[in-house]
């Protein structure tokens, strides 16, 4: 196959015309709909120079320069697009395309999901609509015309303010549709079909009314009241918080079952995927709550973090989305608990963020060079780039951080912009030089931090050394130094916290404070601390590294008991727990004497917050324990992780079975669901006892249950153990569910994620079920991405037929949809950490995968790259 091109952000240039506005009529028809573009250039510069036109799938229907149709030597066309040979210096030109939604299952450019038309044009699926420059620097007013037959598309949606509608001919009518605001096109949206809407309106801070409409098919109208109130939080979050306000009159809301990802934030008409919109205590649960307040927020902030400022090309993807992501994570933080947000998404960034920067397709947050954009929506892309955006936060604090945010809204307000433009706002408007940051945009891997202490009892002095150091990436194999805030705090063996005064100081300041790590080494001295201190270091997790601190098992259960800062105590229990699990990973009957009386007092502590104490009994998952370990056992990690499990349960059964009965929870306000996730902590460690006693409460939680929340979390459990619950629990939930979708892809996703032996099969098995679907990604992530990426000692089984399944998936995934191929092709791309049986039978398939014909650029970027060779090995040769 032709090697596929790679676009280098170095080749930047600007584009050769400007678009002053986009007119575009629509016909809609499933097997032929007519886009007629009218846009009218402007020569960017005085030399003549051919226009270039991306287009990708489209059938060119006509063609006319100032309404005058062009001769076919004065174009050229191709698979990729469209070129202007001689175009004048201002002009406009009229295109017509037909394109075919209904066969469209890329679900990319304009399609058609439950007969209802949509549209995803990020990154680059406006060029599947019509011939343009599909580039996020090219921002332009939009107006939209939309004709359709009326019986079967009685709504037509678009960006903006609908500006008039009328009937035409047999029995068809239009909608005409103004964005006033200029946009690139990857933020056009286009809905039509037939669907009912839920109404609200805000009042905004400068006392306008906005509407506030969300769209779905007429039956799940009903669950739509939380997506509504989440909108309404969120915009009035964003006014407190940012002194940002909606600038449409009218923002709308969309809800389709088939969609690549979670939402996307077009202008003034976000589209959903269903799963983020519905929610009923019935059908979804306290997660799915949280995740639809989260979610909703995001595409909502992308207004101004995203569309106002956008990208000036894909390379600076992180400026919009790391910078959406903190803002999202700041909302459920202030609207939730501050300390378990940042936990789950720490916990998240280390279970999936720090293994893809250890793994083949290792990047900087601001990529250098890409295949395939579409491959960089990656938790490194959006999480990582919440993390750097976090390091600003964290140095300038709250208000140097908003005063950084109000100048970069101010100069940038209408642009498209790159990452050195937000640094530059963050760096001026609080007069510091931040240069430095830039490394964290450059470099990929994750950095350790080593820090070794020394105390001097005598002069009362203790010394903090501090050494970083980062793996060989892709792209560099030497690291510059990065700029590391490093929050920390000094435990006296009282419990209490030391005062703070570093060498130099006059005075000290406060018990915790933020030092800055710019170099390789750097030592930090406090004087007059009167004892030795157990260090508490990076407080609220302040810096994206790995620390390295040589804590014995009591620091930790010291730390556990005593730290003030709620996100230590809970990494202290997490740092105990894995290294308790990486000895039994060599000495299997290892045990540890802290452990267990650090886990009791932690269960019964009446002081400590509920979901607090649900997250630091809830031990490291199996891919930390992978990350930690080289090479990694899938099988022999599983298997300490639940032995673990077992002898805590053990000893703990009488704590555990009695908050279990204690926890009463009612309704969805944040205290009942704190309960249920200690409840669900306490029913996870009753099972993994073994005894029978714990099945039987677990099956009466599960038909007892009159939340989605209570449901799942018996029926997962259930799907985990080889007894006749399971079956009767699994058979009941079908029976009850089989008519919802979303909940049916949880009975798909307990089962794909059961460590039984006989899973692959069943996953198999459930592939001919007639709720299963192959062409709708939400079925292929809940059966297929839950037993590939959430199921390792499944996934990994030693005969390698979970890797062959995977690879004969991914290849039938890839004809229908490339986006979702890719996605679902990553747990192979980690075969260098796997143990060598597996890690050869691995290699296999991804060998298999590359070697066949006409794979998609989208799988071929992420296999090729996960074969090429190992830059660590580079290094040491
Ligand atoms: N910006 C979209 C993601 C688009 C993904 C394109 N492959 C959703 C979001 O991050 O808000
Ligand atoms: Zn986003």
């Amino acid at each position: 196959m032709p090697q596929p091109q790679t676009i280098e952000l170095q080749n930047y240039q600007q584009p050769d015309y400007h678009v002053n506005s986009v007119q575009l009529t629509f016909r809609l028809a499933p097997e032929g709909t007519e886009v007629t573009s009218r846009v009218i250039y402007q020569r960017n510069g005085d030399a003549t120079c051919p226009l270039k036109l991306d287009g990708e799938s489209l059938d060119l229907l006509s063609i006319a320069l100032d309404d005058q149709p062009l001769s076919k030597d004065s174009y050229q066309l191709s698979d990729q697009g469209l070129t202007l040979l001689q175009p004048p210096a201002q002009f406009t030109l009229t295109i017509t395309t037909r394109i075919h939604p209904a066969s469209n299952s890329a679900l990319e450019g304009l399609y058609q999901s439950g007969g209802n038309y949509c549209t995803q044009c990020e990154a680059q699926g406006f060029r599947r609509i019509t011939y343009y420059q599909d580039r996020p620097d090219v921002m332009a007013p939009f107006d939209v015309r939309i004709e359709a037959e009326k019986a079967t598309n009685p709504v037509l949606l678009s960006n903006g303010n609908m500006v008039g509608h009328g009937d035409l001919d047999k029995g068809w009518h239009w909608v005409e549709w103004q964005d006033p605001f200029a946009k690139p096109c990857y933020l056009f949206a286009l809905v039509a079909g037939d669907l009912a809407h839920v109404e609200d309106h805000f009042q905004t801070m400068s006392g306008r009314d906005i509407t506030l409409r969300i769209f779905t098919e007429a039956h799940h109208i009903h669950q739509c009241d939380h997506a509504m109130q989440s909108l309404k939080r969120a915009m009035r979050w964003d006014e407190e918080r940012f002194g940002r306000e909606y600038d449409l009159d009218l923002f709308m809301i969309v809800a389709v079952d088939d969609f690549n990802m979670g939402a996307m934030e077009n202008k003034g008409l976000n589209i959903f995927n269903s799963r983020l919109v519905f929610a009923s205590p019935e059908t979804a649960t306290d997660d799915d709550y949280i995740a639809i307040e989260a979610v909703i927020g995001h595409e909502y902030f992308h207004n101004w973090t995203g569309n106002r400022i956008t990208c000036r090309d894909w390379f600076q993807l992180s400026l919009k989305e790391g910078l959406t992501v903190f803002r999202d994570q700041e909302f459920t933080a202030d609207t939730h608990s501050h300390a378990v947000k940042r936990i789950e998404d720490v916990r998240m960034l280390r279970t999936h963020q720090f293994s893809e920067d250890a793994s083949p397709m290792a990047h900087p947050i601001r990529p250098a060079s890409y295949i395939e954009i579409n491959n960089f929506y990656t938790v490194t892309v959006y999480e990582k780039g919440a993390e750097v955006v976090r390091l600003y936060h964290t140095m300038l604090g709250e208000d140097g951080f908003r005063r950084g945010m109000d100048l970069y809204f101010e100069r940038h307000d209408g642009q498209a912009v790159t990452t050195e433009d937000f640094l530059a706002a963050m760096s001026d408007a609080n007069d510091t030089d931040l240069s430095q940051m830039q490394r964290w945009y450059d470099q990929a891997g994750t950095p350790t931090l080593t820090v070794r202490m020394s105390y001097d009892a005598k002069n009362q002095r203790c010394t903090l050394h501090c050494q970083q150091s980062c793996p060989a990436t892709p792209e560099a194999i030497e690291k510059k130094p990065f700029l590391i805030p490093l929050t920390l705090g000094l435990l006296l063996p009282d419990g209490q916290e030391a005062e703070l005064q570093l060498e130099g100081d006059a005075e000290p300041q406060g018990t915790e404070r933020t030092v800055l790590i710019r170099d390789n080494a750097v030592s930090f001295t406090f004087i007059n601390i009167p004892a030795r201190p157990i260090p508490s270091l990076l407080r609220n997790f302040s810096a994206p590294v790995l620390l390295n601190m040589e804590h014995n098992s009591a620091d930790d259960a010291f730390l556990m008991a005593h730290d003030r800062d709620a996100f230590n105590r809970w990494d202290a229990a997490q740092r105990l727990t894995m290294k308790i699990m990486l000895e039994m990973l060599h000495e299997p009957t290892y045990t540890d004497s802290a452990l267990i009386p650090a886990f009791q007092i932690l269960l019964n502590d009446p002081q400590l917050d509920l979901a607090l104490k649900a997250e630091a009994l809830t031990l490291p998952s199996e891919s930390d324990i992978a990350e930690a370990s080289h090479p990694a056992h899938p099988a022999a990690i599983h298997q300490v992780r639940e032995n673990l499990r077992r002898h805590i349960a053990e000893h703990l059964y009488g704590d555990f079975e009695a908050m279990f009965h204690q926890l009463q929870d009612h309704g969805m306000d944040d205290t009942a669901m704190q309960q249920r996730k200690l409840k669900h902590v306490c029913l996870s460690y009753l099972m993994a006892s073994g005894r029978k006693e714990a099945v039987t409460l677990t099956y009466q939680h599960f038909t007892q249950a009159t939340h989605m929340t209570d449901q799942y979390a018996a029926l997962t459990l259930l799907a985990q153990c080889d007894c006749s619950e399971r079956v009767a629990a699994l058979q009941a939930f079908e029976t009850q569910w089989q008519g919802d979708a979303h909940v049916m892809d949880k009975w798909f996703a307990a089962q794909a994620s059961s460590p039984l032996s006989d899973t692959l099969a069943s996953v198999q098995s459930l592939m001919n079920h007639p709720q299963f679907h192959f062409t709708n990604p939400n079925k292929v992530r809940a059966l297929i991405g839950s037993f590939a990426m959430r199921n390792p000692a499944a996934f990994h089984r030693a005969d390698g037929a979970g890797y062959t399944f995977l690879r004969e998936q991914v290849l039938k995934l890839d004809a229908i949809n490339p986006q979702i191929a890719a996605r679902m092709v990553r747990p192979l791309i980690s075969w260098r950490n796997i143990e060598p049986n597996g890690s050869a039978l691995m290699q296999q398939e991804l060998k298999a995968i590359a070697a066949q014909h006409g794979i998609s650029n989208d799988l071929f970027e992420i296999v090729s790259k996960s074969l090429e060779s190992d830059p660590q090995i580079e290094l040491k040769e």
